[in-house]
């Protein structure tokens, strides 16, 4: 019977990850539910509300993503332009009327001009001022705009690694994982919250999956919000075959990082409307403890709101 408390080294590493995800399966649930339940009301679930303020015609060749512009042909995304600060507004409270306390908007951009920043910090305005708490995420951050952002009320920036550092240059080759590290110390030097995860499913191997945990536990302090994303695998990508991944898999990284990482809110991310309710049910048992909430993704669909609210009334769970 293994010990549900047993500590991990410090700095944790990629073996003690893999050693995790090689317990017999109700073992590491026993044990991700006990550490939960020692910083968490187990049945209590973060909402945030997703806005993509500007789709498609991205200059970065991310193979999961449908909205590089190097393929809009072949996955069907048109380029839009930066939405309106009245779209934003309208968007904003419909979301909190439902119930999300968060609202995150994303951009395809490798990073944002100074210029479009000004725009996006106004809508940051607009949600705060609507008393919910902002997310964005809008690639790589230049000299000077975290600190923008900051000042303006911003509360987390999401920016994900993705993947283990081994695996990344097959999935992106235009910006490096390094970059990515960059953008998420400026963000914390800055003094907001960081939102950042991975994506599983991608044809990586366990200890890839294994080694993306490591590295985000490894972030001094580990981020507050770690969104794990289960590939939406968008027709027209270069991921759009990617190997189908075994659903306990999928499980047993949610509570590796949950285990991995006990003070931070799990995200239950991208992919839940292709997972049945019974799944979402042992990602919540395993410590995923937010979701996104509200019927689209970025350019993808997500589980409808009623059907959220009757999964959460059957599971007997309520938001927070
Ligand atoms: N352009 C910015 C960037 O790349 O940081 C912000 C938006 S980008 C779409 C945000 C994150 O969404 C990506 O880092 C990735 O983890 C996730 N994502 C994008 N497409 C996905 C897909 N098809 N399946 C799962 N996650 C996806
Ligand atoms: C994150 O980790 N997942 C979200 C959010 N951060 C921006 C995005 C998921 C996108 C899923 C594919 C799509 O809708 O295009
Ligand atoms: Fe662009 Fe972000 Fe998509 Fe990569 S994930 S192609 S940076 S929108």
């Amino acid at each position: 019977m293994t010990n549900p408390t047993l500590p991990l080294p410090t700095p944790i590493d990629t073996a003690a990850v893999e050693a995790l995800f090689a317990l017999p399966f109700n073992d590491l649930l026993y044990r991700a539910q006990t550490v939960h339940r020692q910083h968490f009301d187990p049945n209590k679930i973060q909402r945030s509300t997703l806005l993509s303020i500007k789709t498609g015609g991205c200059s970065e060749d991310c193979a999961y993503c449908s909205q590089s512009a190097r393929r809009d042909q072949e996955t069907g995304i048109e380029r839009g332009k930066l939405l309106d600060l009245e779209e934003v507004k309208v968007a904003a409270k419909a979301a909190k009327e439902k119930g999300a306390t968060r609202f995150c908007m994303g951009a395809a951009w490798r990073g944002p001009k100074d210029g479009d920043l000004d725009r996006v910090i106004e809508m940051v305005r607009v949600v705060k001022d609507l008393g919910m708490e902002a997310c964005l995420t809008l690639g790589l951050l230049g000299p000077g705009q975290a600190e923008k952002l900051a000042a303006a009320g911003l509360d987390y920036y999401n920016h994900n690694l993705d993947t283990g550092a081994e695996f990344y240059d097959r999935i992106i080759t235009t910006h490096s994982q390094e970059a990515r590290m960059e953008t998420l110390m400026s963000v914390r030097r800055a003094g907001m919250k960081i939102c950042c995860g991975g994506i599983i499913g991608m044809g990586e191997s366990r200890k890839v999956r294994a080694s993306l945990i490591a590295q985000l536990a490894s972030l001094d302090p580990p981020p507050e919000s770690v969104p794990i994303n289960h590939l939406v695998a968008i027709p027209g990508t270069p991921l759009e075959n990617a190997p189908p991944l075994d659903p306990f898999e999928f499980v047993r990284t949610i509570a590796a990082a949950r285990i991995a990482m006990p003070t931070s809110y799990v995200r239950l991310s991208a992919g839940r409307q292709q997972m049945s309710d019974e799944l979402q049910a042992l990602c919540f048992l395993a410590g995923a403890n937010s979701i996104f909430y509200g019927d689209k993704l970025l350019t993808s669909g997500n589980p409808d709101v009623a059907h959220d609210e009757a999964l959460f009334a059957r599971l007997g769970l309520t938001g927070c």
